[in-house]
């Protein structure tokens, strides 16, 4: 049980998320503060039929909190979160600023608990497409552990805020009305179009987005030998991440027997009936909090390839539920400890 919950990043897209899981999952604490920006500051909100004033971030907010769940872009988390720890805070972090840090931990719950139990300060949490992913390996590098992996990624609008899923709604009327649309969260249009661009140029050709999916699966798996080739791309859907998946395991792994593991796995749904046209879509996963997976088979190129599809809910299991699912992990701990 913790004293005082501050959730930092309250008022936006997957802050609001936060408070519908944590008000749901009747999150064990004895007070709650709502954090934000000092644009929505003041503005009030309501939790477990309680009225809320929400605060202003400041790094002079944190005395007698235990433990902070912020969603923020990354300079506010770099700028503000060690406040938090230094007034003693546990922090959960769901941007990308802290995650490679080597003093900061970074969780999937149902992949590397441990993590967070061990962890002292700051506890990230990984990039939406990471963590389908990760979820999805898991499974196999256990059984016959992960080797090299190919993946492509459909990803929504949502994964690029408000304002990624304004551009789509409103650049698409535009497109269909004839009219010119200013894009602001893309630099190309989204409607009726895919863009092989997600985040910043990085090293070697690739962007951000995927060297995150690079890095991340290997410090999350503990696992550095394992290959990632990514190709990142924004495509005109709103929400739920989707990822063709190519792996290469030490061990053969059947369809069959991944289909087992998978299913097996806590937090993974098997959709996977191609006769009956039965597959994980965007649409059918919105709202969720698991990971699908579906299209189970060999890979035709390689005797120790599987190939499969995996979407999932960016703003749920690839970023609020898997942060409150962290704190729920640090709540029933701490209720152990001093039971
Ligand atoms: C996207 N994955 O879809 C990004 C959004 O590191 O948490 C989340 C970025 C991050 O554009």
């Amino acid at each position: 049980m913790f004293q005082t919950v501050a959730l930092v990043g309250a008022t936006g897209a997957v802050g609001r998320i936060m408070r519908q899981l944590l008000e749901e999952r009747d999150f064990p604490a004895r007070e709650f503060r709502f954090l934000a920006s000092a644009r929505s500051a003041g503005t009030t909100l309501t939790f477990k039929g309680k009225q809320y004033t929400v605060e202003e971030l400041r790094k002079d907010v944190f005395a007698g909190v235990d433990l902070v769940i912020s969603t923020t872009p990354d300079d506010t988390a770099r700028d503000f979160l060690p406040a938090a720890v230094e007034a003693g805070a546990t922090v959960i972090d769901e941007s990308g600023y802290w995650r490679m840090n080597e003093s900061v931990a970074l969780v999937i719950p149902e992949v590397n608990p441990q993590a967070a139990l061990d962890a002292q300060g700051i506890i990230a949490s990984p990039n939406c497409s990471t963590t389908q992913m990760v979820m999805a390996l898991k499974p196999l590098h256990d059984a016959a552990r992960v080797r090299r992996v190919v993946v492509s990624t459909y990803q929504a609008t949502s994964g690029a805020g408000v304002q990624g899923n304004a551009d789509l709604t409103d650049g698409t009327r535009a497109h269909l009305e004839g009219q010119p649309y200013d894009y602001q969260a893309f630099s190309h249009p989204i409607a009726f179009n895919c863009i092989p661009q997600i985040g910043r140029e990085k090293e070697e050709g690739y962007t951000s987005e995927e060297m995150k999916m690079v890095y991340e699966t290997r410090k999350i798996l503990g696992d550095d030998s394992i290959l990632v080739s990514p190709t990142c791309v924004r495509i005109p859907v709103a929400n739920c991440h989707s990822e063709s998946i190519i792996v290469e395991t030490e061990q053969p792994v059947s369809p069959e027997d991944a289909r087992r593991l998978f299913e097996e796995f806590p937090g993974i749904t098997v959709v996977d009936d191609l006769a009956n046209g039965a597959y994980p879509l965007p649409s059918t996963c919105d709202g969720s909090d698991e990971v699908f997976i579906g299209r189970i088979r060999r890979d035709l190129s390689h005797p120790n390839g599987l190939n499969f599809w995996c979407v999932s809910d960016n703003l749920r299991k690839g970023a609020a539920t898997n942060a409150v699912q962290i704190a729920e992990l640090l709540a029933k701990h701490r209720s152990a400890a001093t039971a």
